[in-house]
C-alpha cells in the first residue's frame, strides 16, 4: 500500500496517507538510521503548507524523539531544498519532508532527504522499504509525547548561504522587476522576502497559504499560471526600460518555471539552458552537465559549444543527485523544472535557480526572453510540450511493453530513426524531434513529452502519440 517513487511517498489524504501510516514510515526510516549506524547525527523534520502537513511532521517527529534521535522540527513550513540545506548545516542523519509537492491538493507525502542533503537513492529507499515490511502489521500508537522535539529556524541559514552564491547588488543595480508566484505553495514568504531585503521590486500573486491551492494543482505549467503570466505582462507593458520577469515554483519550491516581459512562458527546458549559459558564461563556473531523459536537446548544443561533458539519466533527481556526488557536475536539470547546481546541495532548488535567472538577466543585461530568443538564434529553435493521459491502474506498464515490443516505422510522417528505453519508450526522428511516453511515478498518469522545431509538429506529435496509446 505505502510505494515509493520517483521522490517519496505520495498518496491521497485519508485514503493511505493516514496518521497511522505515517507513524509507520517514520518509524521505517528512523529504523534505517540507526541501522546505519548514524543514529546519533539526530534528524531534521519539515513540511509544506498542504491540508494536516504540519500534524503530519509533528507525528514523525514524535516517533523519532521516542525512539531516541535528537529531533530539530522545522518551526514553520518550507520550501524542500531548505529541509535538504538543514541535514547538510546539522551534519544530521537525513530530513524527513512532509509534501506532496506538484501533486493535486488530495494528496500529501513524505520525501526523504538523506544525509548528503539529497533525495534519497534507490539502495536508501530499497533499506527503507525492507523496514516497513518488518514492520507490517505493527500499531504504533497515537497520542506519543512530543517534548523532546526542538523547535528549530532553518531560513536564516539558508538565506545566509544564498547571499555566498548569488551577486544581490548586481540584480539590485540591473532595474529588475520581478512577479513572484508561489503557487499558495511553501516558498511563499522565501524568494519574495530575500528580493525585498534587497530593495529589488517585487510583487506576489498566490502567495497566501492554501490547502486547495487556489483551486489550481501546484504545478508550474502555463495552464496554472494565467495570473502570473497577465500580472507579468502587464508590468512589462507599463515598465518596457525594466527587466521584467515572472517566476512561479512549485507547492514545495523544488521546480521552477519563468514568464517574460510579454507574457512568454519560458518553460524548464529554457530555464535550464539560460541557466547554463549564465553559470559558465558570466559566473566562469565549470564542471560536467546532467540532464534527464525528457530534456531539450538545445543542452547537448550548449555542451557541445563549451565543450562539457553531458550525461544523461532516467527521469527523477535522485539520479542526478547520484551523480553530483561522484562527479564535479555544474548543474543539472529535469523537464519539470527540477534544477541544481554545484557550491549548494546535490537537490533541485528553485528559491536558488529564481535567483540565478535574475542574476543571469543583470549580468547578460538582457531580459530573459532575449536571452532565449539569442540561444534559438544561435542553435535553432526548440518547441516543446507535454500531454497527461489519466490511465487506470497496470494500464501504463501495459502500454509501455506494447510500444517497446512493436515500435512504428513511421509516426507522424516521420521515419522513427531511432528507439531509445532509457525510461519509458522514446522515438528519435531525423530531425531531432523526438516523442517519449513514460508512466509518472508520482501520480496514476501516462506522460507524452515532444520536442520538436515548432508548436505545431510539436501538437501534431502529442495528437499521434495519444491516439497511439489509446489504440493500445
Ligand atoms: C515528476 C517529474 C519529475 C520530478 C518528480 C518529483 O515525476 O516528472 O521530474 O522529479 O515529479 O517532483 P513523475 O514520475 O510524476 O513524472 V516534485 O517537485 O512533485 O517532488
Ligand atoms: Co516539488
Amino acid at each position: 500500500m505505502i510505494k515509493f517513487g520517483t521522490d517519496g511517498w505520495r498518496a491521497r489524504i485519508a485514503d493511505d496517507f493516514t496518521f497511522s501510516n505515517v507513524r509507520l514510515v517514520a518509524k521505517a526510516i528512523v529504523n534505517y538510521i540507526i541501522n546505519a549506524g548514524q543514529k546519533e547525527k539526530g534528524l531534521v523534520v519539515g513540511y509544506d503548507n498542504r491540508f494536516l502537513s504540519k500534524e503530519y511532521a509533528e507525528e514523525a517527529a514524535a516517533v523519532a524523539a521516542l525512539n531516541g534521535l535528537d529531533v530539530y522540527l522545522s518551526e514553520e513550513s518550507l520550501p524542500s531544498p531548505v529541509l535538504s540545506f538543514a541535514v547538510k548545516n546539522k551534519s544530521a542523519a537525513g530530513g524527513i519532508m512532509i509534501t506532496a509537492s506538484h501533486n493535486p491538493p488530495e494528496y500529501n507525502g513524505i520525501k526523504f532527504k538523506a544525509e548528503y542533503a539529497g533525495s534519497a537513492l534507490k539502495e536508501i529507499t530499497n533499506k527503507i522499504k525492507k523496514e516497513l515490511k518488518l514492520l507490517e502489521g505493527t500499531e504504533i500508537t497515537k497520542d506519543l509525547p512530543k517534548t523532546n522535539v526542538k523547535k528549530e529556524n532553518f531560513k536564516k541559514a539558508y538565506v545566509g548561504n544564498l547571499k555566498n552564491i548569488i551577486d544581490f547588488e548586481s540584480i539590485k543595480r540591473s532595474n529588475a522587476k520581478v512577479v513572484f508566484d508561489p503557487m499558495h505553495g511553501s516558498s511563499s514568504g522565501y524568494l519574495g522576502e530575500i528580493l525585498k531585503e534587497f530593495k529589488i521590486e517585487v510583487t506576489e500573486v498566490n502567495s497566501v497559504p492554501d490547502p486547495l491551492f487556489g483551486g489550481i494543482s501546484p504545478e508550474p505549467l502555463p495552464k496554472n499560471l494565467e495570473e502570473l503570466i497577465s500580472e507579468t505582462k502587464e508590468l512589462g507593458l507599463k515598465s518596457p526600460d525594466d527587466l521584467v520577469i515572472g517566476i512561479a515554483l512549485d507547492g514545495d519550491g523544488d521546480r521552477i518555471s519563468a514568464v517574460d516581459s510579454s507574457g512568454m512562458f519560458i518553460n524548464p527546458h529554457n530555464v535550464f539552458s539560460v541557466l547554463l549559459k549564465h553559470l559558465i558564461e558570466n559566473k566562469k563556473w565549470s564542471g560536467e552537465v546532467v540532464k534527464t531523459f525528457n530534456i531539450t536537446r538545445l543542452i547537448d548544443k550548449l555542451c557541445n559549444k563549451y565543450d562539457l561533458k553531458l550525461h544523461e539519466t532516467p527521469i527523477g533527481f535522485k539520479y542526478i543527485c547520484e551523480l553530483m556526488l561522484q562527479r564535479d557536475i555544474l548543474i543539472g536539470g529535469e523537464e519539470s523544472g527540477g534544477m541544481g547546481v554545484k557550491n549548494h546541495i546535490p537537490e533541485r532548488d528553485g528559491v536558488l535557480c529564481g535567483l540565478l535567472l535574475l542574476e543571469a538577466q543583470a549580468m547578460a543585461k538582457k531580459s530573459i526572453g532575449g536571452i532565449v530568443k539569442d540561444l534559438y538564434r544561435e542553435f535553432g529553435e526548440y518547441s516543446y510540450d507535454r500531454n497527461d493521459i489519466h490511465i487506470g491502474k497496470d494500464r501504463g506498464a501495459e502500454i509501455l511493453s506494447k510500444l517497446k515490443e512493436s515500435p512504428p516505422k513511421d509516426f507522424c510522417k516521420k521515419k522513427v530513426k531511432d528507439v531509445r528505453n532509457l525510461d519509458g519508450v522514446k522515438f528519435v526522428f531525423a530531425d531531432e524531434s523526438w516523442i517519449l511516453f513514460r508512466a509518472s511515478g508520482t501520480e496514476p498518469l501516462l506522460r507524452i513529452y515532444a520536442e520538436g522545431k515548432n508548436a505545431d509538429d510539436v501538437e501534431a506529435m502529442l495528437a499521434e502519440g495519444e491516439k497511439l496509446v489509446q489504440g493500445i
